[in-house]
């Protein structure tokens, strides 16, 4: 292993290649630009320039999600890098490893507010896994090796590494492999035999328990290993927005999504069970509702790699911390074990009352009243003609909702979403980092004319980068999620949520705007033209392609559980409680 004689800068582009990186999203500026000038020669790496650095951070987060791998996005000081803090924080709470590099001021001039400092790690401290300041071009590096390791293991997560200008300039050496120096940092990996055991033996007890699956089971890349462990148990199972595709939605077992707009089995099954298993979740507040009435009757099982999480917002009464693969291996094991000595659980009266639940209460949806083409159809429509192995990237608001509900999700990582933070803007750039990670992968973004209108420049570094993405807007004229709750609970005034776009011609004018970018656009105005229109969407694939679904703007988001009420109160539409007392007795038909 010899020595190369770089700089800073070098030596932070060779760490890059060393680490695998085959793409980094981001903009120059003069503190990173040292680094620039290397990335300009590097055959592995690849730089893509985008048009805005939250493009950059959300492309680095579609990127990880569609390949599992850590993301990478890049900005200059300042001002470039207070352009990530959105994505580094959707990221956080969407526990995705990304790594994002800013240039900083030169050491020296650090805290004189000189031009374009700010500090980032003092900023970003509450919303990264860690960071890092590197002052000395010779750490450079040993942090890189380390952001990555933090980035991808344990629990994942941003990590942010920020350099001043000088360390990137200042003649060094570049050594790999480096030795990593984080003594304090032991991510759990196994979890404890004894819990596993106690947790066995709950679930073969229990008379009505839920497989209540988060994120965390993608991000451990455990879907296999789940649904062994939901086979053997045979209980019913629910993933939350974060987790769709861990679990196949065509499964008989699957009752779907639960939480605000959650199915009405899902939601029910999970208030009135006896027994919560929950792998690699944190009990989120649109998932529970309000917290003091939620699952009264329930003992829980917790499992999660994050410790913090573990009672944090509901007590468990067998606490597991542990990589998801490895508790579900492991519980699996354990109840088979159960099993073999004679202690096969029952569920059957169970199954009856969820199925008549899912059976009594399916997702479904009105046509408009006044005739317009109905988002939802467009939504399930595009599901069914791109299929199950499409990646489906969504933006924030009801058409995100829609897009959970009523595209049928058959593979892990073929859902893309900003679930925690829930960014508008995020569905574009998000799947331009998707398509970058996957390219033979297709791609459709699902997004809302409000969210479009964020961070749409990104489609001009697709169209100039051969990143043939398709994005469907679905065009409501309005902030279409806030206007729902101005009607359920402000009385219909619109304040402000009005996008106002019909002008005697559409403002803006997506079809014009896609064509300005570079990339096809298309319009549906009718639902006899939704079929033939996302056909010839994909019948594009040399250039991005934007379809401008122009729909009716009164279609709501159903089931709801309306904010800081109980699940116990979801309602199927506008004043319509499902009947729980139905008696079970009188169904006769299935
Ligand atoms: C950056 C950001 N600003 C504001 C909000 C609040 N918000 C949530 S959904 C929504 C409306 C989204 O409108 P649109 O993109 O048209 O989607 P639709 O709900 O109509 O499907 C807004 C403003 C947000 N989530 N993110």
């Amino acid at each position: 292993m010899t020595a190369e004689s770089v700089t800073g800068a070098a030596s932070l582009v060779r760490a890059l290649e060393e680490l695998g990186v085959d793409a980094v999203f981001g903009i120059p500026g003069g503190a990173i630009l040292p680094a620039y000038d290397p990335l300009f020669d590097s055959k592995r790496v690849r730089h893509l320039l985008v048009r805005h650095e939250q493009g950059a951070g959300h492309a680095a987060t579609g990127y990880a999600q569609a390949t599992g791998r850590v993301g990478v996005c890049m900005a200059t000081s300042g001002p470039g890098a207070t352009n990530l803090v959105t994505p580094i924080a959707d990221a956080y709470m969407d526990s995705v490893p990304i790594v994002a590099i800013t240039g900083q001021v030169p050491s020296a001039a650090i805290g004189t507010d000189a031009f374009q400092e700010a500090d980032i790690c003092g900023i970003t401290m509450p919303i990264t896994k860690h960071n890092f300041l590197v002052q000395d071009a010779a750490e450079i590096p040993r942090v890189l090796a380390e952001a990555f390791h933090l980035a991808e293991t344990g629990r994942p997560g941003p990590v942010l590494v920020d350099i001043a200008k000088d360390a990137l300039q200042t003649p060094t050496t570049f050594q790999w492999p480096v030795e990593m120096q984080l003594p304090g940092y032991r991510p759990a990996g196994r979890p404890h035999g004894k819990q596993v055991r106690e947790a066995a033996r709950l679930i073969v007890d229990a008379k009505k328990p839920v497989l209540y699956v988060g994120g965390g089971v993608l991000k451990a890349r455990a879907a296999a290993e789940l649904r062994t462990l939901a086979e053997v148990t045979g209980a019913p199972v629910i993933t939350t927005l974060m987790a769709r595709g861990a679990f196949p939605d065509s499964h008989q077992q699957h009752l779907g999504m639960p939480g605000m707009h959650g199915a009405v089995a899902a939601v029910t099954a999970l208030q009135k069970c006896d027994l919560i298993i929950a792998v690699g979740t944190r009990f989120d507040d649109r998932v529970t509702g309000k917290l003091s009435t939620f699952a009264p009757n329930a003992a829980v099982i917790h499992a999660d790699i994050d410790p913090a999480e573990i009672s944090k917002n509901k007590v468990a009464d067998v606490p597991i911390v542990g990589d998801a693969r490895e508790v579900l291996t492991e519980l699996t094991a354990a109840v088979q074990a159960e099993i073999a000595a004679g202690r096969k659980p029952d569920y059957s009266s169970w199954w009856r009352q969820c199925q008549d639940w899912r059976r009594r209460y399916p997702l479904g949806w009105e046509p408009e009243s006044d005739g317009s083409l109905a988002p939802q159809q467009v939504i399930s429509r595009l599901g069914a003609i791109a299929g199950p192995d499409a990646i489906y990237v969504a933006g924030v608001g009801q058409h995100q909702m829609w897009a959970s509900q009523f595209i049928s999700y058959e593979n892990p990582y073929t859902w893309i979403n900003s679930g925690g933070l829930g960014t508008m803007g995020f569905a574009v750039p998000a799947a331009m980092g998707a398509k970058v990670g996957r390219p033979d992968a297709l791609v459709w973004a699902i997004d809302g004319d409000g969210c479009f209108q964020m961070t749409n420049q990104e489609l001009t570094t697709c169209a100039i980068e051969g990143i043939p993405i398709k994005v469907a807007v679905i065009n409501n004229g309005s902030l279409g999620m806030v206007r729902q709750w101005q009607t359920l609970f402000y009385g219909s005034r619109y304040s402000n949520t009005d996008l106002k776009r019909d002008r005697p011609t559409y403002l803006p004018d997506f079809v014009k705007l896609a064509d300005a970018m570079g990339c096809v656009g298309l319009r549906c105005e009718s639902a006899e033209d939704v079929d033939a229109t996302i056909e010839k969407a994909m019948g594009i694939n040399d250039v991005p392609v934007v379809v401008d679904f122009v729909v009716g703007k009164d279609a709501m988001v159903w089931p709801m559980v309306a904010a800081g009420t109980s699940n116990d109160d979801i309602k199927v539409a506008r004043d319509t409680a499902p009947d729980f007392d139905y008696e079970m007795g009188e169904v006769t038909s299935e």
